[in-house]
């Protein structure tokens, strides 16, 4: 029982040296905050280390959380995003990934789709 205790400190003072390693955005296009003129056919999220997406909604404004799918079954450090065709509004696009070192990390990204040159909404 005390090997085992040694064990799981040893577990969590490494997971405490790799936290700096998570999959970290480093860059995203749209970039968060960004506004575009038209509804992108994707969003191009780029991580610090390779992530494999589990999960990814997009909301607009405080409406409900739509779910984004298929999603790319590998990891990759580039991972594009596919997207509906979004009318004018401000969106959220939220996700998990799991990075190599098998942690999950959330994030957000917030963008809008400008009024003025947005395709007509059906
Ligand atoms: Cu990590």
């Amino acid at each position: 029982m005390k090997s085992m205790k040694i064990l799981s400190a040893l577990a969590l003072s490494l997971a405490t040296a790799v936290a700096t390693a998570h999959a970290h955005l480093q860059k995203a296009v749209p970039a968060d905050g960004g506004v575009v003129a038209a509804s992108p056919a994707n969003v191009m999220l780029s991580f610090s280390e390779p992530a494999h997406l589990t999960a990814c909604w997009i909301r607009k404004g405080d409406g409900p959380k739509l779910k984004i799918g298929p999603l790319a079954a590998q990891s990759a450090r580039q991972i594009s995003v596919p997207l509906p065709p979004l009318g004018p509004g401000n969106y959220v696009l939220s996700w998990r990934v799991i990075g190599d070192d098998s942690h999950i990390v959330p994030g957000e990204l917030r963008f809008t789709v400008s009024a003025a040159t947005a395709p007509k909404e059906q």
